[in-house]
């Protein structure tokens, strides 16, 4: 089972959007929980009282607690328009009705953490995913290279040393036999100044050896993401 802060599974239960969380609540990863619940929680829509989670992110609050951001975003793929927020460039491999969540929780000093759980695909599909710099386009282009936290001089970026998991945001999956898919991904940093804005999934898995890391196959569709 991966890796999923406790912390992002309550905060991912409260429902909330584009949210601070207070400078009270702890940075402090929490123990390792099942990722079997957030999942779920994120699918369902669970009940989970606000307050609830406040008093569960406030219990350990050290003396030096870095405030949380705790950002979501989830869309219905379709054929590009102007305002839409998650487009599918191949139906074929991502049906349009198809639907994609990504929720993100990071802490200065700590790290981000973003779960991506995505229905009405291919049933046990293979399928790469990464958080890119640009929002969606009118192609799969227009979504940029992917986020890096140290950028790589070389462009395009397929030097394992800068596209790799711990420096970019990679969210590949295989889906179950109900085309659902989920994935997470957890970093040691949290965006500066400049912010990814959207999760591209792509054809294949994520390649790591030198001459093609990072590189996925061709771009299948794109959420916006408010990183
Ligand atoms: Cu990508």
């Amino acid at each position: 089972m991966r890796f999923l802060p406790k912390l992002l599974s309550v905060a991912l239960a409260t429902g909330m959007s584009v949210t601070t969380l207070s400078t009270t609540a702890t940075a402090a990863p929490a123990s390792p929980a099942s990722g079997a619940a957030a999942p779920a929680a994120l699918a369902s829509g669970t009940t989970t009282h606000g307050t609830t989670a406040r008093a569960a992110l406030t219990r350990t609050a050290a003396s030096v607690t870095p405030p949380l951001r705790v950002t979501s975003a989830h869309g219905t793929f379709s054929a590009y328009a102007p305002d839409v927020q998650a487009v599918t460039y191949r139906p074929d491999l991502v049906a349009a009705g198809a639907r994609a969540r990504v929720a993100a929780l990071s802490a200065d000093r700590v790290g981000t953490t973003t779960v991506l759980v995505i229905s009405g695909l291919l049933p046990q599909h293979e399928y790469g995913a990464h958080a890119h710099v640009n929002s969606c386009g009118a192609t799969g282009d227009a979504a940029g290279s992917h986020f890096q936290h140290v950028p790589d001089p070389v462009k395009p970026s397929v030097d394992p040393a800068y596209a790799n998991p711990r420096n970019e945001i990679w969210l590949d999956f295989t889906t179950d036999r109900f085309g659902i898919g989920h994935a997470t991904s957890t970093v040691d940093w949290t965006f500066g100044g400049q912010r990814a804005k959207s999760v591209v999934i792509h054809e294949t898995h994520t390649h790591t050896g030198p001459g093609h890391a990072g590189t996925a196959g061709g771009r299948l569709a794109c959420l916006n993401v408010g990183f």
